[in-house]
């Protein structure tokens, strides 16, 4: 079948309740938060067009009323070349296991990769069922461009399905959706029907703050910025909130700083302008710059912001 409309969904008993855990895999800059985000309705992982946004395995849970999915968000696979990116892609591995689904997702506006083919052959070398999700059609044009591309990534494997979307514009959602739960097993839901993640406030705090900053610099910036929260404080009508951005080097934190404070000004009123969005709640954010050299490479200081954001403790 070529026509990707108009491919036959195996159909879908609501009557019978699926779950199932479901990872969401690919290249950095994929669209696979923006995809999470969008599935989930939800604000959950940061995005941004900078390699290595996502750091962390993010969980996400979609609850209908005839299913429930538990999405993985996962940062990028990439060659590991720093402690760090070690971490990250251990991380890839997990989400490679014990899962009912697995979502590969590649950018309709660019050709087959010999790093995406290597991928494949991974994700299918696990045995789970998995969906080629090719993302970003609504940078295509005309759309039967996307018809040999389809082609081309069938031929590398047996698919479960292709599916084009766009995870920006909300194209083709509904039908992976529907293809996604079809190929749950029948099951009962694992978490309560208002429960949506994992993740502490305290670490969505610190991740929009990074989101701003990878909004606002460039080239290694983005790859040096860690943000830990130090201190969280409720009161009746207010939630006080300090960070620390730290960085590798001090031409970053003057970069980070800005002219007259200007940057960090601007981070601080956007992080904090979503957060109260976010939380329901007025906040009051403080932040701090500091320089930590290669803290990607210190297994100490790596410890601990997996511990904060495990945990979502810091020292107060
Ligand atoms: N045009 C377009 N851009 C997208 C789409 N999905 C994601 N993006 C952009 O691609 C970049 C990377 O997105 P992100 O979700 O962080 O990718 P990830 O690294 O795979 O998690 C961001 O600038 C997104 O806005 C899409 O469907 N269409
Ligand atoms: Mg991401």
């Amino acid at each position: 079948m070529s026509e990707p409309e108009t491919t036959a969904l195996p159909e879908t008993p609501t009557d019978r309740f699926r779950s199932g855990f479901v990872s969401i895999l690919g290249r950095p800059n994929v669209g696979k938060s923006t995809l999470l985000n969008a599935l989930t309705r939800a604000r959950l992982a940061i995005v941004s067009d900078k390699p290595q946004t996502t750091r962390t395995l993010i969980q996400g849970v979609l609850t209908l009323p005839h299913a429930q999915i538990v999405f993985l968000d996962t940062p990028g696979i990439h060659k590991p070349d720093t402690v760090f990116n070690q971490r990250m892609m251990e991380a890839v591995r997990a989400a490679l296991k014990e899962r009912d689904l697995l979502l590969y997702l590649v950018e309709a506006n660019a050709p087959v990769s010999d790093e995406e083919r290597e991928d494949i052959r991974m994700v299918l070398g696990t045995g789970t069922p998995a969906i080629l999700v090719i993302n970003k059609i609504d940078l295509v044009r005309p759309k039967s461009k996307l018809l040999p591309l389809i082609d081309e990534y069938r031929q590398l494997g047996d698919f479960a399905e292709l599916i084009p979307i766009s995870a920006l514009q909300g194209d083709g959602l509904d039908r992976l959706q529907d293809a996604i739960i079809a190929r749950l097993p029948e099951g009962p839901a694992y978490f309560p029907p208002d429960y949506l993640t994992d993740q502490p406030e305290r670490f969505l705090a610190a991740e929009l703050i990074r989101e701003k900053i990878l909004h606002l610099t460039r080239q290694e910036v983005p790859h040096a910025v860690a943000v830990m929260v130090d201190r969280w404080e409720e009161t009746p009508n207010l939630l006080r909130i300090s960070a620390t951005i730290f960085v590798e080097k001090e031409g970053q934190k003057a970069i980070v700083i800005g002219a007259g404070g200007q940057l960090l000004k601007k981070v601080g009123t956007a992080a904090r302008q979503e957060m109260e969005a976010l939380f329901g709640r007025k906040i009051f954010l403080e932040l701090f710059v500091k320089v930590r050299p290669r803290w990607r490479e210190d297994p100490a200081f790596l410890a601990e912001l997996d511990w904060r954001s495990a945990f979502g403790k810091g020292a107060t």
